[in-house]
């Protein structure tokens, strides 16, 4: 199948399209590389040293004897070139990663408030006019996120995308329908996914297309099966207080001896996914496509749930680290749980790796051997989510 990855030289997209192009999947990429230029900005690299793009493809030749094509395009602005490139090479499946993904990165001031919208809206919002603009009639497979669901629970579990509800009319009649659960996004990033969700309904219904929103959990790992392959081929892994997320932090901060920065009590719950899952995930999401005329199609990606403060005590009691529990930058619930349905892609055939699998040790393992690479001054969270937050000195 010719699929397209847009998005494809991030965390989770470049694995994805190993694994796609290692299951006999013609790709190309579509990446304008400001994953990388945010690391600039940001004085921060990967732990991992990640090759130039050029450098990976000529790398995954060389490993695989498959090519994938990239194209350097900034798909929030320039309509005309996504267009001619979708034309070209006319796919059949395309997965949508290209979005700017980090809460924290997106509270960091109004410009990246405003980055972050303009960048994730404009990005979702062209690619379904171009798939109607090219009249090709492909799948879109979008990484959506557990956050736009918020994270509470409401004593039932929060079910994959659609919430049945019961409406009594005026003449005492009881209908039925299914409605999309109610959007209560945590950042400005989560609320540019659930924004992103009605530009789906919209075109869904509009112009019939097919389409599959994968609501995914906190991606923690850093190699699969084909990034394992060669050095080259690594994947990056984030571990600053803007993009490292709190598994991957935890485990990266006890490999370089810092203590575990738990905000708050730790009281929050979140869903959690291997990134081989993740890759494994989008595969399945590709071979079942809806059918035309069919609703959006949402499933939650995640396999596990986990309290931030017993993760901690988890890498703690395994490694000796200290545990540090630091002001909370973030406006969120202190205590939250959570309870999520995933039997949709358990059902298409998902065995989920968990974190009893043995794969903690990998990742300590990779920090542990690139901790050389680590600037521990770039830990500490420092994007606040109100002004009121900030301490003096910060
Ligand atoms: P990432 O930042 O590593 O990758 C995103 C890629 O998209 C980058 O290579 C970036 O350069 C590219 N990109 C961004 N805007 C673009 C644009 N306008 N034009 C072209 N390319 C653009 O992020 P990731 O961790 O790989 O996340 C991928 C997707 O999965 C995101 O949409 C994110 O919201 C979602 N997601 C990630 C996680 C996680 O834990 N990493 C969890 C749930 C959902
Ligand atoms: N946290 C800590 N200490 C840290 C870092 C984080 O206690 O050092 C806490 C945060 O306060 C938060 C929780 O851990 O309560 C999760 O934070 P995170 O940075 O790991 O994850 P989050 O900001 O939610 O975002 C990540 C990805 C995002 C994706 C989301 C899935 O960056 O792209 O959408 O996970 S979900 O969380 O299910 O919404």
């Amino acid at each position: 199948m010719k699929i397209l990855v847009v998005g494809g030289d991030g965390f989770c997209g470049w694995p994805t399209c190993l694994h796609l192009s290692n299951a006999g999947h013609e790709i190309m990429i579509i990446d304008n590389l400001s994953r990388r230029k945010i690391d600039v900005e940001l004085e921060v690299e990967s732990l991992t040293p990640i090759s130039s793009i050029t450098r990976r493809l000529a790398a995954w030749k060389e490993v695989s004897g498959n090519d994938i094509q990239f194209e350097n395009c900034d798909v929030a602005h320039n309509y005309m070139r996504l267009l001619y490139i979708m034309e070209k090479f006319q796919p059949e499946a395309i997965v949508h990663f290209a979005e700017q993904r980090a809460a924290p990165y997106s509270m960091k001031s109004s410009w990246h408030k405003r980055y972050t919208v303009d960048n994730n809206i404009n990005a979702t919002s062209n690619i379904l006019a171009a798939i109607v603009e090219s009249e090709l009639d492909p799948h879109l497979v979008h990484l959506g996120t557990m956050g736009v669901y918020g994270y509470g629970t409401a004593g039932m579990k929060i079910p994959e995308g659609y919430l049945p509800i019961k409406i009594e009319t005026d003449d005492g009649r009881e209908i039925r329908q299914e409605i999309l659960y109610p959007a209560n996004p945590g950042s400005v990033y989560h609320m540019t996914k659930t924004q992103d969700q009605l530009l789906f309904a919209f075109y869904n219904k509009n112009d019939g297309l097919k389409i599959t929103d994968l609501h995914q959990g906190i991606v923690w790992g850093t190699q699969t099966e084909e990034t394992r392959k060669d050095e080259r081929l690594i994947n990056r892994f984030d571990y600053d207080g803007d993009y490292g997320t709190v598994l991957n932090r935890f485990l990266m901060q006890s490999a370089v001896g810092h203590p575990l920065t738990v905000h708050g009590t730790g009281g929050q719950t979140r869903a959690f996914i291997h990134i081989q899952d993740t890759v494994r995930c989008i595969q399945l999401a590709i071979d079942n496509p809806p059918q035309h005329g069919e609703r959006v199609q949402i499933l939650n990606q995640m396999t596990e749930t986990h309290r931030v403060r017993d993760l901690a005590k988890m890498i703690a009691d395994k490694t000796g680290a200290e545990i540090a529990y630091v002001d909370n930058p973030r406006n969120e619930a202190a205590e939250n749980d959570l309870d999520v349905e995933n039997q949709r892609l358990l059902g298409l055939g998902l065995d989920p790796i968990t974190l009893e699998a043995g794969l903690l040790d990998e990742v300590t393992e990779i920090a542990r051997k690139y901790a050389h690479r680590c600037d521990t001054t770039k830990i500490p969270c420092v994007s606040y989510w109100s002004d009121s937050q900030k301490k003096p000195s910060a």
